[in-house]
C-alpha cells in the first residue's frame, strides 16, 4: 500500500545515519537514491519526489544537527517539515452561504461525508444546514441519506422517484433556500463516463457551488492522482476530502490527489459513524502517516469533561509507569470515547505499547471485551481500591465480585492486568530518549523526532 510503506522506506533510506553526525559525498548520493525510491513507490509523483529529495540534500549540506541530534533524527525532522510543507496550510472554509458539491467516484463515502458535513456544520458552526440528495443512479440513495441523518435537525431533501438528477436539484435548491449551508450529493461511477460528466457539469452550473470537494477513499494509492485530475478539469476541485483513513491505510492516494488538484485537503473521514469526521491538520497527518504517533491527538480525544491539562497529566503517567487503577480507569473511559481499540493504535508509534499495533481482528475483539467487563467491575470498586489495586485482599475481591455479577477470577484478572500494563509502562518510562521527548512535546507542543526513541 502506498503510503503505508513510506514510512518503512524512508526508515530504510535513513536507517544508515543512525550514529553519525556527518555524511561524505558517497552517503549522502545512497541515501538520496533510496530516499527517491521509497517516495516514488508510495504515490508521490516525480516533481514532488524531486523537491522533496533536492530539499533534503541542500539543507543536509547547509545546516548542522542541533546538539546531541543525531545525523537521523535531523534528517528526519526535515523531511517531517518538507512534507507537512507539500500538503499546505490548513485551508479556511467559509460555510455560511456556501453551497457545496460532492464528486468523486462510486463508494468513496460521498454520501455518508455529505451527512457528517452536514452535522458537523450544524453542530461546531450552529449554521441551518440542507442536504440534496442528487444520486439517482444508485436506488436508496435518498433513504440512505435520511437513515444517516434521521437523529439530526438537517433538512433532508430529495426525490427518490424522479430520474433527472438535475430535476431535483433545482427543485431542491428552491426549498432550502433558508438554509445557511446546502451541501449537494452527487452520483458516482466505478469510471468516470459520458453520462456522468454531462450530469455533473449541469448540476455543477446550475448550483454554482461556491465550493466542490472531490472525497477520496484512503485506499485507493496509485489511481487517485489521475481521478483527481479528472475530476478537477470537470468540476474545479476546490477541497478533498479524504475517507476510510480508520482503515489499514495510512493515506495512500492522499498527497498524489492533493498535487494533481492543488486543493488541500480539507477533511478526513475515520469511521463508519456520522460524528466519525475531523478537520484536517497537515502536521498531525505526517506524523501518523510516518508512523510517530499522534499524541495531541490522543490527548483531544479524551472525554469532553475531561480538561487538557487533566489529559495530558494521565497521559503523562501512563508513560511513567507511576498509575493507579483509577487512572488504568480512565485511560479507559478514553479508549471507550475514542470508539476502538484499532483507532487508539493509530494515534500511537507503531512500536509503542510492544507491538499492539500488530494485533489480529480476534485479539484486538478479545481485548475491547475485557475493557468491558473491567469497567464494569471497577464500577463496584471503592476510590481507595481503585488507587491501591495491590492491597486488594480475596475478602474484598469476593465483595467486588459479587456487586459487579462477575466471577472472583474476573476481578483478580482485572488487577493482574493493572500489574501487567503498570509494569510495561515503567518500562517504557524508563526508555530515557522517549520520555524526554515526551516531556518536551508535552511543554512546548512541538515534535522532535527521533525514531530512534521508537525501537527504529
Ligand atoms: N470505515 C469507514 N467507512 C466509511 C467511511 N466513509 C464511508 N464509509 C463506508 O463506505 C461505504 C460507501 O460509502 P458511501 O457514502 O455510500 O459512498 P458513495 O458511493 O461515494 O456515496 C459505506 O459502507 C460507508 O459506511 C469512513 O471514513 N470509514
Ligand atoms: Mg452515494
Amino acid at each position: 500500500m502506498a503510503l503505508e510503506g513510506l514510512s518503512r522506506g524512508i526508515f530504510r533510506s535513513l536507517g544508515f545515519l543512525k550514529n553519525k553526525r556527518k555524511l561524505d559525498e558517497e552517503e549522502l548520493r545512497e541515501m538520496t537514491r533510496s530516499l527517491r525510491r521509497a517516495l516514488q513507490e508510495a504515490d508521490f509523483n516525480i516533481r514532488q519526489t524531486k523537491e522533496i529529495v533536492d530539499r533534503l540534500e541542500s539543507r543536509l549540506r547547509e545546516e548542522e544537527p542541533r546538539v546531541g541530534l543525531t545525523m537521523q533524527t535531523h534528517a528526519m525532522n526535515i523531511l517531517y517539515t518538507e512534507l507537512v510543507r507539500i500538503l499546505g496550510p490548513s485551508p479556511e472554509f467559509q460555510p455560511r452561504g456556501a453551497t457545496l458539491l460532492l464528486v468523486g467516484l462510486y463508494g468513496q463515502g460521498k454520501t455518508t461525508t455529505t451527512a457528517k458535513l452536514a452535522e458537523w456544520y450544524r453542530k461546531k458552526h450552529g449554521l441551518r444546514v440542507a442536504v440534496i440528495e442528487a444520486d439517482v443512479h444508485r436506488p436508496g440513495a435518498y433513504a440512505q441519506l435520511s437513515q444517516l441523518l434521521e437523529d439530526s435537525t438537517v433538512q433532508v431533501y430529495g426525490e427518490p422517484d424522479t430520474k433527472d438528477a438535475v430535476t431535483i436539484v433545482r427543485n431542491g435548491l428552491k426549498e432550502c433556500a433558508a438554509a445557511d449551508l446546502v451541501i449537494v450529493d452527487t452520483a458516482g461511477r466505478h469510471q468516470l463516463d459520458d453520462e456522468l460528466v454531462v450530469e455533473l457539469e449541469n448540476i455543477a452550473s446550475l448550483t454554482r457551488a461556491t465550493d466542490r470537494w472531490l472525497v477520496i477513499d484512503a485506499q485507493v494509492g496509485q489511481a487517485a492522482g489521475p481521478v483527481a485530475a479528472s475530476f478537477h478539469n470537470l468540476a474545479g476541485v476546490t477541497g478533498i476530502v479524504i475517507t476510510k483513513l480508520d482503515g489499514t491505510a495510512r493515506g495512500g492516494g492522499a498527497l498524489s490527489a492533493v498535487a494533481a488538484t492543488g486543493a488541500p485537503i480539507v477533511h478526513i473521514g475515520v469511521g463508519e459513524r456520522i460524528q466519525d469526521l475531523e478537520k484536517f491538520e497537515s502536521d498531525r497527518f505526517i506524523s501518523r502517516l510516518l508512523g510517530m504517533g499522534d499524541i495531541q491527538g490522543l490527548i483531544d480525544l479524551a472525554p469532553e469533561d475531561m480538561d487538557q491539562e487533566e489529559a495530558m497529566r494521565l497521559t503523562q503517567r501512563l508513560m511513567s509507569g507511576r498509575f493507579t487503577l483509577n487512572d488504568m480507569y480512565k485511560q479507559m473511559e478514553m479508549m471507550s470515547k475514542v470508539g476502538t481499540i484499532d483507532k487508539l493504535m493509530s494515534f500511537l508509534p507503531g512500536s509503542m505499547l510492544g507491538g499492539m499495533g500488530a494485533m489480529s481482528k480476534g485479539q484486538k475483539e478479545a481485548m475491547q471485551g475485557n475493557l468491558d467487563r473491567y469497567r464494569t467491575i471497577m464500577d463496584s470498586m471503592t476510590a481507595w481500591e481503585k488507587n491501591e489495586p495491590a492491597k486488594i485482599k480475596s475478602d474484598r475481591i469476593r465483595r467486588i465480585a459479587r456487586g459487579s455479577g462477575v466471577r472472583e477470577k474476573d476481578v483478580r484478572e482485572l488487577i493482574g492486568q493493572w500489574n501487567r500494563s503498570r509494569k510495561m509502562m515503567k518500562g517504557m518510562g524508563g526508555n530515557r530518549k522517549l520520555n524526554k521527548q515526551m516531556r518536551k512535546m508535552m511543554k512546548d507542543g512541538e515534535m522532535d523526532i527521533d525514531p530512534s526513541s521508537f525501537g527504529m
